[in-house]
């Protein structure tokens, strides 16, 4: 065990498993993950690829909205998670397969993956459909995460403490592995012309201009209208009191403990990282991804 550790780690997510080096949980069993590299994509599909905890809901609201030209109505029926299928998640209670909600439905479809890039469909990797990337500090991350561990029955209602999640998220000991190795894998990416790179803090800032953004890069111009529509909808407070996106159905997610839209902020990560834990996560930044180039917003 490395020096700075101080926990050995007793959690076990339910149906754990380690796929390409990687740990799972036990929705994204083996099978799923192999289908999925078969699954064949559509020329107007766009792909969501984020960590866990990253935004991916909200971006899933909004790509659909543009997508279905402000369908409003259409996204008041529906929960987003149906709307948009997690393309390695197999739920049969909550009769939630990726991969057959995904196969017969009608285009153009939003798919959101957790997957590093070297995992998703092969049939991806070689055609032009878009992806949209979203990352978020992983401090923030951290937290979001942490939370959902707790509060969530898929992931074994976690009981350990916050400095021993700290440590597993470090170590990439968490469901969908190391955060370090997937953001590395999707920045190598971040120049091919089909992919869009974006930011969870960018989105805070200036949600507005991250729609137009969308829209131009998945080639569907929107009125100034439907623009302001999709930014209002979209807002935390307004996703917060949506049944369509808080996933307050969801009967593996314990709001009292947690809801799935719990805070939607930047900078909560100071409530919870000591100094130490703070310099750690650095020192890990620097080492796994300081040749990068790539930078986060820790605060606005
Ligand atoms: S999941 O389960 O991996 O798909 O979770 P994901 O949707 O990626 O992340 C959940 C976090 O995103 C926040 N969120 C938002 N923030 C700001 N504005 C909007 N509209 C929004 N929608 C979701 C959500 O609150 C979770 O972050 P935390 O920090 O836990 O609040």
């Amino acid at each position: 065990m490395a020096p700075w550790r101080k926990h050995e780690f007793t959690h076990k997510l339910p149906g754990e498993h380690v796929y390409n080096g990687i740990l799972f949980f036990g929705f994204s069993p083996p099978d799923t993950l192999r289908a999925v590299r078969d699954f064949t994509v559509r020329e107007d599909d766009v792909f969501i690829a984020t960590y866990p905890k990253a935004g991916t809901t909200w971006m899933q609201e909004i790509i659909w909205l543009i997508m279905h030209d402000g369908d409003f109505k259409g996204a008041s029926e529906t929960p987003v998670y149906f709307r948009s299928p997690f393309l390695e998640f197999k739920d049969e209670i909550l009769n939630e397969v990726g991969l057959e909600l995904a196969n017969p439905m009608s285009s153009p479809r939003v798919i959101k993956t957790h997957l590093p890039y070297s995992m998703i469909p092969r049939h991806l990797q070689q055609h032009s459909c878009k992806t949209v990337v979203v990352f978020r500090n992983p401090k923030d991350l951290c937290v979001s995460y942490y939370h959902f561990y707790k509060s969530s029955s898929s992931m074994g209602n976690f009981q350990g403490s916050w400095e021993e999640f700290f440590e597993m998220f470090m170590t990439g000991h968490v469901d969908h592995g190391s955060w370090f190795d997937y953001t590395k894998s999707w920045w190598e990416v971040k120049d091919n012309p089909n992919v869009k790179v974006t930011f969870y803090e960018d989105m805070k800032r200036d949600l507005r201009k991250e729609v137009v953004e969308l829209c131009s890069f998945l080639g569907k111009p929107l009125s100034n209208e439907i623009i302001d529509d999709i930014v209002r909808h979209c807002g935390f407070e307004s996703m917060r009191r949506n049944p369509m996106t808080n996933h307050e159905d969801v009967y593996s997610i314990n709001k009292e403990i947690s809801p799935l839209m719990r805070k939607g902020t930047v900078g909560d990560w100071k409530n919870y990282f000591t100094v130490a834990q703070n310099e750690l996560a650095d020192y890990f930044y620097r080492r796994h991804l300081g040749d990068t180039g790539l930078q986060f917003t820790y605060e606005l």
